[in-house]
């Protein structure tokens, strides 16, 4: 490569080596015209400055040094000893030589150590010296690539570390614990492939230092007193991650393998927490909990459950750890400590940069509501993704290319040489420890098999696997590397390996392979199957008018916005007149209330601390300083803190944030808000993948609230619908709430009974169709005494005389005010208009009841917005004719199509008039 094909680098120059050459250029017209740091540097390689030439080197020789050294720094990555095997062919490559910049040993000779790097002192005797050095630290088996990082403290941090401190020796017990981790991780694979051929294991082997690395992490943050860890990963090496990280007893884990009961040699000491749901999932999905005093200090290690769905568990994972560092019980606000807990995120290479939820995931990290403190990001690569080579799979590079742009520090690093691996992880704890930012590791290896152990790779990949197949493992690649050194002998080699095998094998051994349990009913707990029953959710009025002037009370001197001020105003009405409780002021009643309740809440969403439609107002800005005030975190009787931040415009990623971060703080209401309901289709497999389907999979609970705003009000076919059909889709097993509200009151007590439930076996998601135009509809808001007693109401039907009644409408939302109101303005008594305030799980028995009641009920319409493919039809008419018997059921809405709404304004006001006058045909 070397020769041809050469390129000058870009002209991004690294640290700071433009501004050196121009200083070094001054220097020599005039040396007073540097600092006292320069030409201390600059002296020790002129004195002859006069003539540009020092003891003869000429002065472009000592700029070709300084260029060289640059090059190494940030291109050396480029042909570094990185790649266990199927090295890349690369092309155009940076001078990275000294014959390259036309410099001879014997030059550099002449020149001092200094001008290569001020962090070679004592080790270097030369110019010469010190570049071989530089080369063997940034071209071997790690490659660092942290030239990009602007912040100049952090740059430096890293420059220094890497060139004075990145390599470790390892001693001999170091070592043999090395060894020993390798050969348990190779044994386990192993036997697994001899004892159980063709069962998916999606195998570790080709990036088995995984698992030292990820044990040398725990020993760290052990060491540096994090007691929660918490890991995300995916299929591949999950396995092995399970056993020799969480320490689930191989019994367990071959268990699995054979249909038996895992949970028998569940560990009696209450240490390892695996949750189970009653329908189940694949074992390589599966994840625990850990709490192990291994590493010295007391520790709980997570690893995330995780769904087929590559990387989307990432923002789980961070949510889950953000839960974990915040003190959220008798504090205001949460109190974070980023020392509490740390995420570790383990990528496939071809995910990594293909799969944008990291993306979104990078770009929480450094946010106020959502760091963590720094993750620990290791990408497992093999080189290939199923059969996807990397140059079909990504533009860049490298993998790791993207996190660049969050100025991100990143290490690619031979997956053969163990030690170098540790190496790399211990300076990513320590920039970690140092600047809570995220790190990026590219464990650079290969994949024995193929993508799942009974694909053939050389069938799609067979330049890469004619290598793979000569290929040693690493275990005896080190373990001879040992040998061969004189660390142990060959022996002592074949005696570690044995007790690896021997481990394994027993506990095959202590597994009766004839008791088989198979439960094809997958019965739900009960707590799930039993519902949520009406609770009492009033609050008594003396007490929701001190929250409700403590909510209006703000610091003195704060000034508001005018017409805020006005508006903030009118919510004293309620209580000191005869006024309503609008939307957003039901709102914060409610989670004012639960603070005092004691649970916390934290609201998230893009704009929720004003509102997307300017009806919430949680936080206050001053109109002439700007400072932010946000009352609920000033409410007296509080016993957790309230938390509330404008998102990222992101849907997917702070979907996946809030259902983490309610998944481990279980007593938190925790609520997110989507712009416009639809937007939520951005995040759809949070939705399909965890929140609908955790409990029934994992027996992964949360409480989470989804407030997605939607009706039809000729705002054009995205903002119209929240695609309220697939949630009802997806309602199954009590697996969560949806409701689509209409009074201000039920939605507080909606709210409040969501919080009594946090943290209970009856605890699940709320799926909440929030208004637009309702916001502000004096037809929803409710006087103060419908919020101090009684709970929130599955249907609400207005008053009527029995025998009259001969259609009964059941609406949902919007539409049952629109036929609401139209029924106030011209009443008839033959009508009845029942509110379906929860949809599912469907109040068929408060359904049943009013139907019983009426003698001479011809039809019951149910109407709706939607077409009628979408909206609650298709889910609600089986239920309904059910509840009908033999009364006829219709339906009146928008006709079959394939676009949720018409785009224009004036055609939407004729369809929808039109849908609510044949509903109120008789
Ligand atoms: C979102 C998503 N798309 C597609 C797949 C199917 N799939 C499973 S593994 C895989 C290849 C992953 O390659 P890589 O990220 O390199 O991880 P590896 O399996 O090589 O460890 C694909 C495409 C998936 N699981 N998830």
């Amino acid at each position: 490569m070397k020769g041809k094909n050469l390129e000058e680098a870009p002209a991004r120059f690294g640290a700071n080596l433009g501004y050196l050459l121009e200083m070094f250029d001054l220097y020599q017209q005039n040396p007073s015209s540097v600092t006292g740091e320069l030409q201390e540097l600059f002296s020790t390689i002129s004195t002859g400055r006069s003539t540009g030439s020092v003891s003869g080197i000429d002065s472009e020789k000592v700029k070709s040094v300084m260029r060289l050294t640059d090059n190494i720094r940030q291109y050396g990555h480029l042909t570094a000893d990185i790649y266990p095997l199927y090295k890349p062919r690369r092309e155009n490559l940076p001078k990275l030589t000294i014959e390259d910049f036309d410099l001879t040993k014997e030059d550099l000779e002449k020149l001092p150590a200094k001008l290569v790097s001020a962090h070679f002192e004592g080790h270097a005797a030369n110019a010469y010296e010190a570049v071989t050095q530089l080369a063997e630290i940034y071209q071997g088996t790690i490659a660092y690539e942290v030239s990009h990082i602007n912040n100049t403290e952090e740059r430096d941090w890293l420059k220094k570390t890497i060139e004075s401190n990145s390599r470790k020796s390892y001693s001999r017990e170091e070592k043999i614990t090395l060894l020993t981790s390798l050969a348990q991780v190779e044994g386990f694979e192993k036997y697994i492939h001899k004892n159980f051929v063709g069962a998916k294991r999606f195998s570790i082997e080709g990036v088995d230092a995984l698992v030292p690395m990820l044990q040398k992490v725990l020993a760290i943050a052990s060491d540096s007193s994090i007691p929660n860890i918490q890991i995300g990963m995916a299929h591949r090496g999950r396995l092995n991650v399970l056993t020799h990280v969480l320490e689930k007893p191989y019994e367990m884990m071959l268990s699995e393998f054979m249909h038996t009961d895992p949970m028998k040699f569940l560990p009696e000491d209450g240490s390892l927490t695996v949750t189970k749901g009653w329908t189940g999932d694949v074992k390589y999905h599966l994840g625990g909990v850990k709490k192990t005093s291994r590493y010295g200090s007391e520790q709980l290690i997570a690893l995330a459950n995780n769904p087929s769905h590559l990387e989307i568990v990432a923002p789980v994972v961070l949510g889950k750890t953000r839960a974990d560092q915040e003190v959220t019980a008798g504090v205001a606000q949460p109190e974070v400590d980023f020392n509490k807990a740390l995420a570790i995120l383990i990528h496939g290479d071809a995910a990594f940069p293909g799969q944008g939820i990291n993306f979104e995931s990078m770009n929480l990290s450094n946010l106020k509501g959502y760091s963590t403190g720094g993750s620990l990001h290791i990408i497992t690569n093999n080189r290939v993704g199923f059969t996807t080579e990397s140059y079909d799979s990504r533009s860049t590079v490298y993998a790791t290319d993207v996190a660049k742009g969050y100025d991100i520090p990143i290490v690619h690093v031979n997956a053969d040489d163990v030690e170098a691996c540790i190496d790399s992880v211990i300076l990513a704890m320590q920039f970690r420890q140092q600047f809570n930012k995220d790190f990026v590791i590219d464990l650079v290896g290969y994949r024995r098999y193929g993508h799942n152990e009974m694909d053939e790779p050389s069938v799609t990949n067979p330049m890469l696997y004619k290598e793979v197949k000569g290929h040693p493992s690493i275990e005896i690649k080190y373990g001879k590397e040992l040998v061969a050194e004189g660390t142990i002998t060959e022996d002592e080699m074949n005696e570690i390996f044995r007790q690896a095998e021997e481990a394994i094998r027993s506990a095959h051994n202590a597994i009766d392979k004839n008791e088989k349990v198979l439960d094809a009913k997958m019965a739900m707990p009960e707590g799930v199957s039993a519902g949520q029953e009406t609770v009492e959710t009033g609050v008594a009025k003396d007490r929701l008018t001190k929250l409700n002037d403590e909510m209006l009370t703000y610091p003195e001197g704060f000034t508001l916005f005018g017409k805020l001020s006005k508006i903030l105003d009118r919510r004293h009405e309620p209580f000191t007149k005869d006024g309503l409780i609008d939307w957003g002021h039901a709102e914060l009643l409610a989670f004012g209330t639960i603070i005092e309740d004691g649970h916390p809440v934290r609201l998230t969403g893009q704009d929720s601390e004003r509102g997307t439609f300017a009806q919430r107002h949680a936080v206050l800005s001053d109109e002439n300083t700007g400072a932010k005030y946000t009352p609920l975190q000033h409410i007296t009787d509080s016993q957790a803190s309230f938390d509330i931040h404008n998102s990222p415009l992101s849907e997917a990623a702070v979907v996946g944030f809030e259902y983490g971060y309610n998944v481990e703080n279980k007593d938190a209401m925790t609520v997110w808000e989507a712009q416009y309901g639809d937007f939520s289709n951005m995040s759809q497999m949070m939705f399909d993948n965890f929140i609908s389907s955790a409990n029934a999979k994992w027996g992964e609970t949360t409480g989470l609230t989804l407030l997605l705003p939607h009706a039809y009000e000729g705002q054009g076919p995205e903002h119209s619908s929240a695609r309220l059909e697939r949630y009802l889709q997806l309602g199954a097993e009590n697996n969560w709430t949806v409701a689509n509200v209409t009074s201000t009151a039920n939605y507080f007590h909606l709210l409040r009974r969501q919080a009594h439930y946090l943290n209970t076996d009856k605890m699940r998601p709320l799926v909440v169709m929030t208004p637009k135009s309702l916001l502000r509809n004096n037809v929803v808001s409710d006087k103060v005494d419908a919020f101090t007693t009684g709970s929130f109401r599955p249907i609400i039907v207005d008053d009527f005389k029995k025998t009259k009644v001969k259609k009964l409408l059941i609406a949902s939302g919007k539409v049952a005010i629109d036929l609401y109101t139209e029924l106030q303005k011209s009443p008839n008594e033959e009508i009845l208009l029942v509110r379906l305030e929860q949809l599912y799980p469907l109040p068929a028995e408060e359904i049943k009841a009013v139907i019983s009641e009426l003698k001479g009920i011809k039809e019951i319409g149910f109407v709706q917005e939607e077409p009628k493919n979408q909206g609650s039809w298709n889910y609600i008419y089986p239920q309904l004719e059910a509840l009908a018997g033999n009364i006829a059921v219709n339906y009146y809405g928008r006709i079959e199509r394939s676009s949720p709404s018409e785009g224009d304004n004036e055609i939407h006001k004729l369809v929808q008039s039109q849908i609510i006058q044949n509903a109120l045909t008789i």
